[in-house]
C-alpha cells in the first residue's frame, strides 16, 4: 500500500520560514507595490507579468486574495464584463457567454482563479496575504508629496487593537505604488484618505457618485492615473479620490483600470 516518504517536522517549519523570510528580505525594496488583490489589483499584477525584470509585491490584508471578484453582484455568482474588456478575459483564458455588447462569466471565481494562476506563477510577482498597508512612505519634494513605499503590518495585528494598542509596523520601499483598495470602508480607499489627511488631495474627498454604469466604467479607466508622484490609483479607489459614479456589478473597468495602472507603472519606472 502507498506510504509517504518520511519527513522531519522541523524540515517543514524551515521550508516555510526560510522562504518567507528571504522573500521579505528581497522585497524590503521593490519596483512596484500593489495594495489590494481585488479585480483591479490582480489585473495590474497580471499585466506586470509581461515585464519579468520588474519586481512586484501584492499586499492583501485579507487571508484570501480576490476582493469583491469572487462573486459578481449580490451573491449571484456570475460576472458581467462589457466589451472590449472581454479581450482581457481571452488573455486569461476565462470562458464566457458572448451576449453581443457584453459577456457573462458563469462564475466570477473563474476570473479570480485564472488571474491568480497566471500571476502567482510568475517569478517576478509575490503575493503577501494577511498583510495590511497601514500607511504610505512619503518624501516631501519641494511643496509636493512623493510616495516611496508603504508601511505594512500583519493584518491580524492591525485589526486587533483591543489586545495590543500599538505594534509598530515595518516598511516596504517601492519605486511605484499602485493603490487598488476599493470602495471606502474600514480598509477601503485607505490611500485616498491618507493623502487627504496629508493635504495632498483636497479636503473632503468627493467619494463615488451614484450608480451609472455607462459613465462610470469609462471614467474610472480614464481617471486611472498617477495622482501624486509615485502613487497610481486603480479600480474603485479611483472613484473615491476623483468622484466618478459607481458602476455596481460590471467588472470591465476594474480589469482595464488595472491594466492601465500597470502600463503607467512601467512608464514611471522608465522615466
Ligand atoms: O474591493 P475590491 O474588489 O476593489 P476593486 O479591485 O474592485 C471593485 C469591485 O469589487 C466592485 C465594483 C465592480 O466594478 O465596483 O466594488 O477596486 O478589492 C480591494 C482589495 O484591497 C484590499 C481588500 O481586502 C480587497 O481585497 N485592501 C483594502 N485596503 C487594504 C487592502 C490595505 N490597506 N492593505 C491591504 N489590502
Amino acid at each position: 500500500s502507498m506510504q509517504f516518504t518520511p519527513i522531519r517536522e522541523s524540515t517543514v517549519s524551515r521550508e516555510m520560514t526560510s522562504r518567507y523570510m528571504s522573500e521579505m528580505m528581497e522585497y524590503a525594496e521593490t519596483d512596484v507595490v500593489i495594495v489590494g488583490a481585488g479585480s483591479a489589483g490582480l489585473s495590474c499584477a497580471y499585466e506586470l507579468t509581461k515585464h519579468p525584470h520588474i519586481k512586484v509585491a501584492i499586499l492583501e490584508q485579507n487571508v484570501a486574495p480576490g476582493g469583491g471578484c469572487w462573486l459578481g453582484g449580490q451573491l449571484m455568482s456570475s460576472m458581467v464584463v462589457r466589451k472590449p474588456a472581454h479581450e482581457f478575459l481571452d488573455e486569461l483564458e476565462v470562458p464566457y457567454d458572448d451576449k453581443g455588447d457584453y459577456v457573462v462569466v458563469k462564475h466570477a471565481a473563474l476570473f479570480t482563479a485564472s488571474v491568480l494562476r497566471k500571476t502567482l506563477i510568475a517569478p517576478n510577482i509575490k503575493l503577501f496575504n494577511a498583510v495590511a498597508v497601514e500607511d504610505l512612505l512619503v518624501k516631501q519634494e519641494g511643496d509636493k508629496v512623493g510616495v516611496r513605499g508603504v508601511v505594512t503590518n500583519w493584518s491580524l495585528v492591525t485589526q486587533n487593537h483591543d489586545t495590543q494598542s500599538c505594534m509598530d509596523p515595518q516598511v516596504m520601499e517601492a519605486k511605484v505604488v499602485v493603490t487598488a483598495t476599493g470602495h471606502d470602508g474600514p480598509m477601503g480607499a485607505s490611500s485616498a484618505k491618507r493623502l487627504e489627511s496629508l493635504g495632498a488631495l483636497p479636503a473632503g474627498l468627493p467619494g463615488m457618485g451614484a450608480l451609472d454604469m455607462n459613465t462610470a466604467e469609462d471614467a474610472v479607466v480614464q481617471m486611472t492615473s498617477e495622482v501624486v508622484p509615485g502613487l497610481i490609483f486603480a479600480g474603485m479607489e479611483v472613484s473615491e479620490a476623483r468622484g466618478c459614479n459607481r458602476m455596481g456589478p460590471t467588472f470591465g473597468a476594474m480589469l482595464l483600470s488595472g491594466q492601465k495602472a500597470a502600463n503607467l507603472a512601467v512608464q514611471i519606472l522608465n522615466r
